[in-house]
């Protein structure tokens, strides 16, 4: 009888020091905001808005050759494509454009069936290097060569901070 008693509380300590050890559901902190989107989100990660973070970008960046009408040719742009970060955030089906929007007001509407289809990006990175703000940073839009003829030079937008799904 004792014996049983001392296996009990053996198990019962185990399962104290198991559970005790098991990861807490750590809820995801994030930091300062690169770019805000509002609108139609299906996942929301900061009340009813996606806040797009460092690391989100550090951990959703492609880097690819881009020809940059202001900056140069062949410069390797990273960050994220609009198309990757629509997935992210599970915009509806019915959703069709995605606006971005710059310090200074300046905006763009961006379809988003050209985001499916091209790799348009939400650049942080040029060579390596976080861009500045002399460069357009911290968060600038980059066109793919294909994507040329439907978003002409001037929409190449810098200091983007908020975007809207529409
Ligand atoms: N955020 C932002 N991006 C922008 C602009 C702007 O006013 N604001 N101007 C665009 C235009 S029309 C041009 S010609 C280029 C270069 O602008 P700049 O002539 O003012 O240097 O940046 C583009 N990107
Ligand atoms: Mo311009």
């Amino acid at each position: 009888m004792k014996k049983t008693v001392l296996v009990l509380l053996a198990v019962v300590m185990l399962g104290v020091l198991v559970a005790g050890c098991a990861p807490k559901e750590k809820a995801v902190e994030l930091g300062p905001a690169l770019l805000t989107v509002s609108g139609k989100i299906g996942s929301p990660n900061s009340g009813d808005k996606y806040v797009v973070d460092q690391a989100f970008f550090d951990s959703k960046s492609v880097e690819l050759k881009m020809d940059d009408p202001w900056m140069g040719d062949g410069l390797a742009y990273k960050g994220i494509l609009i198309r990757d970060l629509l997935t992210a955030m599970k915009v509806p089906a019915d959703a069709t454009t995605i606006r971005v929007i710059a310090t200074d007001g300046k905006g763009i509407d961006i379809a988003i069936a050209d985001a499916q289809k091209w790799d348009i990006m939400l650049v942080h990175w040029a060579d390596g290097t976080e861009l500045a703000t002399d460069a357009g940073g911290p968060v600038k839009i980059a066109f793919p060569a294909d994507a040329r003829a439907t978003y002409p030079d001037d929409q190449w937008m810098w200091w983007l901070t908020t975007a809207e799904v529409k």
